[in-house]
């Protein structure tokens, strides 16, 4: 019966062309765009397999992020707006190396040992970059999931959170939203604006900003929602989609480069931002008088947020357990900061949002970000109705009442499925514009240590293996020695080596309080490796 069932999914445009093997890493599948047809084929067919076994809607993401132009990916996207189970990664990347004479047995294989009912419906949202390969790599995808008679929602143009929102809006009946983009950028103006008031600026803190979008789909979404949020905030936008994607721009060329993305204008003292090319991740920076240029990244927006969250739970005198989770990423001098001045307890785990999100679940209110922008809030449902219960206690003073209904209303400003561009930017403009800070207020918290990221090529990555979230390395043996060794002559020094999880090579990560000595510690482990 099973194997009749998939009998019309044999394909010949969707053969498999290249002997590449193709792993689901912490990113989906992602690698060079023309060597990726037939895996989206096979991904649409294993969504409806997903779906039926979930008995929900499943999102799939054709996007390579931050890559060039000649990369793409896809991702799969588990009924919450969660990230795809570990165990169906897995699966997923048996299914993408299969030989095509073997892809009948294998859908069946899987089938049986997941105990799916093949006669439960199946429903994928789907949705795109704006990369040149993503059309037709969506047609692959769409005849799988037509192959084995999957309803679609096509999003077309979309953001990755976008994608995500917009699943678990659809599994929850519209519970958290409506389940449409219009739904998606209401929902976030409408509290943006209620949070803000009707004053624009307020002390240091004024409502314009420069935004530079990658000229990836992002741009698309911050053109739409500069209508939804007329009046209260003013977005420049640039890198608008009319240049070329991820080049010399966008958040992870900022991060990573430490300087201005091109084409932003160098205007003293102006909060600038920049996204990636899904949307997914955001960092801010600005130049100074003496035109230095300087970031605020992840850590910077993680303690930004996670300062405001204690605040406004000791002002309303709500008792809930508040926690922050990095990863070795993040700057010495954030974690300081957090541990010593914030007192909020702090995790460290391996790289990769799905191991930050999973940690910040033990918090009754969790905050997670990497270093590079990518990050979000999440509450405990027990959490959010303490504090909803809290606000209708009708005994709080003035004080209490404010910081409980801000808090209340934080929540709907927040993308608790992943981290979420234009959502963190709005969390941040909301946290800046209540604290009337500029850009300079709210670097002063704490000085990050001066820090290099390098990439190593090498023969093979993955003879680099590591434990303790990545900061420690256990093969090649010997290695992490060395690393002790020249660390241990810089003040403030730490570096740590690893394999990536979407490029073929091996980051470096260094820092060290001498901003003159970074290169040279960054360089002298990257060394280590030949
Ligand atoms: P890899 O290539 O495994 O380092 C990069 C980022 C991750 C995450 C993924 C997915 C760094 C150092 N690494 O992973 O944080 O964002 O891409 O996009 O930024
Ligand atoms: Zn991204």
């Amino acid at each position: 019966m099973e194997s009749n069932y998939f009998q019309n999914i044999v394909n010949v445009e969707y053969n498999r062309k290249n002997d590449k093997y193709i792993e689901y890493g912490t990113a989906g599948f992602r690698t060079k765009s023309d060597i990726l047809e037939h895996v989206l084929y096979r991904m649409g067919l294993l969504a409806v397999l997903r779906s039926k076994a979930k008995r929900a809607a499943i999102g799939l993401m054709i996007t390579a992020s931050h890559n060039l132009e000649p990369d793409n990916g896809i991702k799969l996207v588990d009924p919450a707006g969660e990230m795809l189970e570990a165990s169906w990664e897995t699966i997923a990347t048996i299914l993408a190396n299969v030989q095509d004479n073997d892809l009948i047995s294998m859908l069946t294989h899987i089938s049986t040992k997941e105990n799916i009912d093949l006669s439960a419906p199946a429903m994928v949202i789907t949705g795109r970059d704006t990369r040149k390969s993503s059309p037709v790599l969506l047609n692959a995808a769409l005849a799988g999931i037509r192959a084995l008679n999957g309803n679609i929602t096509d999003l077309g143009l979309v953001t990755t959170p976008q994608l995500h929102y917009v699943v678990v809006c659809t599994n929850t009946s519209g519970a958290y939203g409506d389940p449409t983009l219009q739904g998606y950028y209401s929902k976030l103006a409408t509290v943006f604006k209620s949070i803000r008031g009707t004053e624009k600026n307020n002390k240091k803190y004024t409502s314009v900003l420069q935004l530079d979008a990658a000229n990836g789909v992002g741009a698309i979404a911050v053109k739409e929602f500069q209508r939804y949020l007329k009046g209260a905030l003013d977005i420049n936008l640039f890198n608008d989609g009319s240049g070329d994607l991820n080049h010399m721009c966008g958040a992870d060329y900022v991060k990573v480069q430490q300087t201005m993305p091109l084409n932003i204008p160098s205007e003293t003292n102006v909060r600038c931002v920049s996204i990636d090319g899904d949307a997914d991740r955001v960092v801010y920076f600005y130049v100074d008088e003496d035109n230095k240029f300087h970031l605020l990244d992840g850590d910077r927006i993680a303690t930004l947020v996670a300062a405001y969250f204690k605040e406004l739970l000791t002002t309303s005198g709500i008792s809930l357990q508040l926690g922050l989770v990095q990863t070795a990423y993040a700057n010495g001098g954030s974690t300081d900061y957090i541990s010593n001045v914030l007192e909020v307890p702090v995790a460290c785990v391996p790289t990769g949002v799905k191991h930050l999100h999973k940690k910040a679940l033990e918090f009754d209110i969790g905050v997670y970000f990497e270093a590079n922008g990518h990050g979000t809030v999440i509450f405990k449902d027990t959490a959010k109705e303490i504090i909803k219960n809290h606000a209708k206690n009708e005994n709080l003073s003035e004080a209490q009442k404010a910081a409980t209904t801000k808090l209340r209303d934080v929540i709907d400003l927040i993308n608790e499925t992943v981290g979420d561009a234009l959502s963190d930017m709005l969390l941040v403009e909301t946290i800046l514009h209540a604290k009337g800070w500029d850009i300079i207020e709210w670097e002063k918290s704490y000085n990050d240590l001066p820090n290099k990221q390098l990439k190593v090529s090498v023969k093979d990555r993955n003879i680099i293996t590591t434990k303790n979230a990545e900061r420690y390395c256990l093969t090649p043996v010997g290695l992490q020695e060395e690393i002790d060794k020249t660390v241990s002559k810089y003040s403030r020094g730490r570096s740590f080596v690893r394999p990536s999880g979407t490029e073929d090579i091996v980051r470096v990560y260094a820092e060290c309080e001498n901003s003159s000595d970074v290169c040279k510690l960054a360089t002298e482990v990257a060394s280590l490796m030949y």
